[in-house]
């Protein structure tokens, strides 16, 4: 407001002192500071999102999962971060024993100002949405719910690499969030988010905190819209709007609906609840859909067909816009 009142007050002033066309003038408070942000490549995120699903499902307990979890935190090392590899043995709703591996990649791990950045990468173990109940019980490609977040953010990785904005960055791709009961055994309830939730009770410093977290999932789908999620909204409602603004002052309002979306049970709860860091998601929501997800959520129809890599750039670009334009 008072940047705002003196801006006026200069242009005001240039326009008395001067006698002819003061709308020439340039005052410094008329130049617009903008910050250098480097460009998102969809098609780098696009490869990491397939050579992800390459490995086959990302289930807990699997040597796809194992294999995979490698390659992310050697190119997240590649990119320069520094990685910390947390490994746990969480149980699922049914109490089995998960070997489960959260992957935390650090820029500037000194910094004090930080920003958080997540996704899960694990897949999920049952295609119990699938329209064929003889699929339910097989696990899916999971390429627009696992593995195209994290392709996003591999290459937001790569960039913070060459260029660093001017805080400190976390990404930390979380394991385990998939393995929530599934439909098929209506006597169990819970089991999602077993890595987040581990993650904010054990987090890789201690007293870990950040500015704020922007968490992604299933950020890849061709046609995805992102709504404005309740808990999002309920715990950082300022940093929901700033990212939508940003979104939209790129063009991408198509993607990012100036509306409510419902309210997610997803990995920002325990960061919200337990690690109390303000934490949104930007998550794909079909107000069409009875379950509030894409027609391809946990069937077999989550492949790399779905995936968009004009959908990863609306979202990359967005959250590297707000990132650089952190202080
Ligand atoms: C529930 O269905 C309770 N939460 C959705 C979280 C999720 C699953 N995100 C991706 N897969
Ligand atoms: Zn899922």
């Amino acid at each position: 407001m008072i940047q705002k009142l003196l801006f006026t007050a200069g242009i005001l002033l240039s326009m008395i002192s001067c006698n002819k066309e003061p709308q020439t003038h340039s005052t410094p408070e008329q130049e617009e500071i903008k910050v250098e942000v480097p460009e998102f490549n969809a098609d780098s995120a696009y490869h990491y999102t397939e050579t992800q699903v390459s490995f086959g499902p990302r289930v807990p307990n699997t040597e796809a999962h194992k294999a995979c979890g490698n390659y992310l935190a050697s190119e997240l090392r590649r990119f320069g971060a520094q990685v910390i590899e947390q490994e746990a043995i969480l149980h699922t709703y049914d109490n089995k024993p998960l070997e489960a591996k959260n992957i935390i990649a650090s820029y500037n791990p000194d910094m004090k100002n930080r920003v958080l950045l997540c996704a899960h990468w694990d897949s999920r173990p049952f295609a119990d949405h699938d329209p064929d109940p003889k699929n339910h019980r097989t696990p899916i490609d999971g390429a627009n719910d696992g593995a195209g977040a994290c392709g996003v953010l591999l290459e937001i990785a790569r960039q913070i690499g060459i260029t660093q904005p001017q805080i400190g960055i976390d990404i930390i791709l979380f394991d385990a969030e998939d393995w929530g009961a599934p439909q098929f055994e209506p006597q169990y309830s819970g089991g999602w988010c077993l890595g987040s939730e581990y993650w904010s009770n054990n987090p890789h410093k201690p007293a870990y905190t950040a500015r704020y977290g922007i968490l992604l999932d299933m950020v890849s789908a061709q046609g995805a819209r992102f709504y404005k999620e309740y808990f999002s909204m309920y715990y950082a409602n300022d940093i929901v709007k700033k990212v939508w603004e940003t979104a939209h002052s790129l063009g991408y309002s198509e993607y990012f609906i100036d509306k409510r979306g419902g309210g997610i049970e997803d990995d920002h709860i325990p960061i919200n609840q337990i690690r109390k860091i303000p934490c949104i998601d930007i998550i794909q929501h079909d107000p069409n859909n009875s379950h509030g997800f894409g027609d391809y959520w946990h069937t077999l129809q989550d492949t790399m067909d779905e995936v968009s890599t004009e959908t990863m750039k609306a979202v990359g670009k967005t959250v590297m816009h707000v990132i650089y334009n952190e202080k």
